[in-house]
């Protein structure tokens, strides 16, 4: 049984495809995954020209987010029109929100965690049976859409084998063909030229905050478990990756919630990371799960960098509608133990929130005015992703208008409040004070335009080069090592902004 599976993110850093590549391998089904990076018409062509070319796969499947899924669809229906008898199945998280929308051109979804799906559907094909009975597939029946009932979540998170940082069979879009994946295409296509491995250790989050994934899956499945892998497992997957890339230079990781293990699993882990491991490290957490205790050992065994939200430094917006539950005082507390422990804090804000009023975002300011200096803010604009809470409540109090453009979740409007939050890290609390005071003043805002360019293209730089080296132990060569491939991904990530030519 042969699979081609498709991954459309802008690098090879897809942990769910990924996954799903190296399950089929470990069942003995020949997988072969391709990254399309670029969405062009000519890498629909390339992936047309490769699949006639190649043997012929039984199934191609395609994951994707949901600013993705206009290629999807444009290359979802060139492959019908050229293989209309291959099966094409759609899966990831916008397939698992929107399945009747994806039933247009896929033949089926896979809804939700799709490990066991895609090997029944393998397994079947190769006995030749039909396979509309398998659990969590979405497939049109006489015109209607059938959703088959889902199995449960994957307990054992430790029995699946490791996706691994560069997979068998890889192959890429370069240079307008599907060409196999070299190491050095590999360090091309993956951010920090491959220097940096991204792992997982949990899946799920023990919350739900209206705006994420997690507010849909928690209901899809009825649970908001977090299921956790062992840090012995977790560990070995490291230990593997790094005898085969002994460059590695930081392990990134990537859980919803990785400060969500109990502080034993913490111990366990840090005691194996710092004899097998020993790189610098960053996770993500939320303010609430941010203990001394916790931080403390992690700082220790190399936690160079945590990122964290606030996300709205209104309470009644974090509550009522972010329906996230930490204070103010408890996010400012976190941040405060990563100055303690010279840990690099990255914070998340979100802007353009139509519930927000101009008072709620000075709120956030004078949150973020006491946070300790220096620290880095990551500025998203909010995206209403189908399936959310957040979505339904948009569609309630503002008439179901969407978001027009949902891939530009890093495009924030340039309004006179967002960019003094963007800049508020940078500029001394009198200042913050004195313009927000003043921002209906000409005078004042002209001064206040000349000091945000000179912040965004000056200051800005250089403080996220110093907290790296912060983060880095005061290593000038760390520092250089991890900061020159983000400035040139940077760069690349903003060239392929320009790629998006399909339609
Ligand atoms: C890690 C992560 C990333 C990583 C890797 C992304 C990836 N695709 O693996 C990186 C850093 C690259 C990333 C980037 C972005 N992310 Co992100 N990311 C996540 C995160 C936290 C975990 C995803 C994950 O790896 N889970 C573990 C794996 C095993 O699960 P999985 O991916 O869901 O895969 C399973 C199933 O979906 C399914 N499946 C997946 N692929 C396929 C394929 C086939 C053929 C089949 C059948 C099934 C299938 O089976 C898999 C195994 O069980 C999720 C939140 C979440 N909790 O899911 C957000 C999330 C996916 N990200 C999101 C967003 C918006 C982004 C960004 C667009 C913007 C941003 N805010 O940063 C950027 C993209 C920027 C860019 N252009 O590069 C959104 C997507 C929302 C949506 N509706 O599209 C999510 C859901 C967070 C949220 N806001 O709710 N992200
Ligand atoms: S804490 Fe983060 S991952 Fe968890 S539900 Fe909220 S936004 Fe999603």
């Amino acid at each position: 049984m042969k699979a081609v599976l498709l991954s459309l993110l802008p690098t090879t850093e897809n942990f769910g495809v990924k996954y799903i590549h190296s399950f089929l391998l470990s069942k003995g089904h020949h997988s072969t995954i391709i990254f399309i990076p670029r969405h062009t018409a000519q890498s629909k062509k390339a992936l047309i020209d490769f699949i006639g070319g190649a043997e012929r796969p039984n199934f191609i499947g395609c994951g994707y987010m949901s600013y993705e899924a206009p290629f999807a669809q444009f290359i979802g229906e060139g492959i019908k029109k050229a293989f209309p008898d291959i099966p094409f199945i759609a899966g990831g998280i916008h397939a698992t929100i929107n399945p009747e929308e994806c039933l247009q051109y896929a033949d089926y979804v896979s809804i939700g965690e799709s490990e066991y799906t895609i090997l029944e559907i393998a397994d079947t094909i190769a006995e030749g049976s039909s396979f509309t009975h398998i659990q969590n597939l979405a497939y049109k029946q006489k015109g209607t859409v059938q959703r088959n009932p889902l199995r449960p979540y994957i307990d054992d998170l430790d029995s699946l084998p490791f996706p691994g940082h560069l997979p068998k069979n890889a192959y890429v879009f370069h240079k307008n063909k599907i060409v196999p994946m070299s190491v050095s295409l590999f360090r091309q296509y993956t951010r920090y030229d491959g220097k940096a491995f991204n792992i997982i250790s949990s899946r799920g989050c023990p919350f739900s905050c209206s705006y994420c994934c997690n507010s849909f899956l928690s209901k899809l499945y009825n649970t908001k478990k977090l299921r956790k892998r062992s840090p012995q497992n977790f560990i070995k997957e490291m230990r593997e990756v790094l005898a085969q890339f002994p460059d590695l230079i930081l392990m990134n990781i990537h859980d919803d919630c990785f400060l969500a293990h109990a502080q034993e699993w913490h111990e366990e882990f840090v005691r194996d990371y710092k004899k097998w491991i020993g790189l610098p490290f960053i996770v993500r957490s939320t303010p609430l799960h941010l203990t001394d205790e916790k931080i403390n050992i992690l700082r220790d065994a190399g936690l160079a960098w945590v990122t964290m939200g606030l996300q709205s430094g209104s309470e009644r917006i974090n509550r009522e509608i972010f329906h996230r539950h930490a204070s103010n005082e408890k996010f400012l507390q976190a941040t405060r133990l990563c100055h303690k422990y010279k840990i690099s804090g990255y914070y998340d804000v979100i802007l353009d929130n139509p519930f927000e009023t101009d008072e709620d975002v000075i709120q956030s300011i004078n949150v973020l005015k006491k946070v300790p200096k220096p620290f880095q803010l990551q500025l998203f604009s909010l995206t209403f992703y189908k399936g959310t809470e957040i979505y339904n409540m948009h569609k309630e109090k503002f008439g179901g208008a969407e978001d027009p453009d949902i891939q530009n979740y890093f495009g924030y409007r340039r309004t006179f409040l967002n960019k003094m939050v963007r800049i508020s890290p940078l500029i001394s609390e009198k200042m913050v004070d004195y313009f927000i005071a003043h921002r209906k003043r000409l005078g004042a805002r002209i001064l206040f335009n000349s000091i945000y360019g000179f912040c965004s293209i000056i200051i800005e730089p250089l403080s996220f080069f110093y907290l790296m080296l912060k983060s880095f132990r005061n290593s000038v060569k760390l520092t250089l090592k991890i900061s020159l491939p983000t400035f040139k991904t940077k760069i690349r990530e903003r060239l392929m902004d320009f790629g998006s030519d399909f339609s």
